[in-house]
């Protein structure tokens, strides 16, 4: 039990980011959709090198486009670097950066984007 616990201890202290890694819930219950403001959603939030997203949609209504600075401004989903639409789609950051995803088909029409960044 002690040996247990002991080993329990080590593997806190040497896998911070792993044992407290959070997933969010992209738009919480409002999901990855139209008319959701995720400028309000990022607002207070730190997001950490192991922390995942879940984008959570309709598929076929929407997906979830992984742009640079440029596409997010100007939602441009070509090139980018990688497009989901399985509905429920779950994004590990493995490196620290600022990560951009805009949904290809509402971008330009409700602002349909999310701007993240990682420490
Ligand atoms: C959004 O609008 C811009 C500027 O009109 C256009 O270049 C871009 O292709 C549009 N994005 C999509 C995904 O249709
Ligand atoms: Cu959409």
């Amino acid at each position: 039990m002690a040996r247990v616990t002991y080993l329990l201890l080590i593997a806190l202290l040497v896998l911070p980011s792993v044992v407290f890694a959070t997933q969010y819930v992209v738009g919480d219950d409002e999901g990855w959709n139209s008319g959701v403001d995720y400028y309000a959603w990022v607002e207070g939030k730190t997001f950490y090198v192991g922390d995942s997203l879940a984008f959570n949609y309709n598929a076929g209504a929407h997906n979830v486009v992984v742009v640079d600075a440029n596409g997010y401004d100007q939602c441009l989903a070509s090139p980018n670097n990688g497009a989901y639409n399985s509905g429920h789609d779950v994004l590990t950051f493995n490196v620290a950066g600022d990560y951009y995803f805009i949904c290809e088909w509402h971008c330009n029409h409700t602002d349909q984007k999310l701007k993240v960044t990682v420490n």
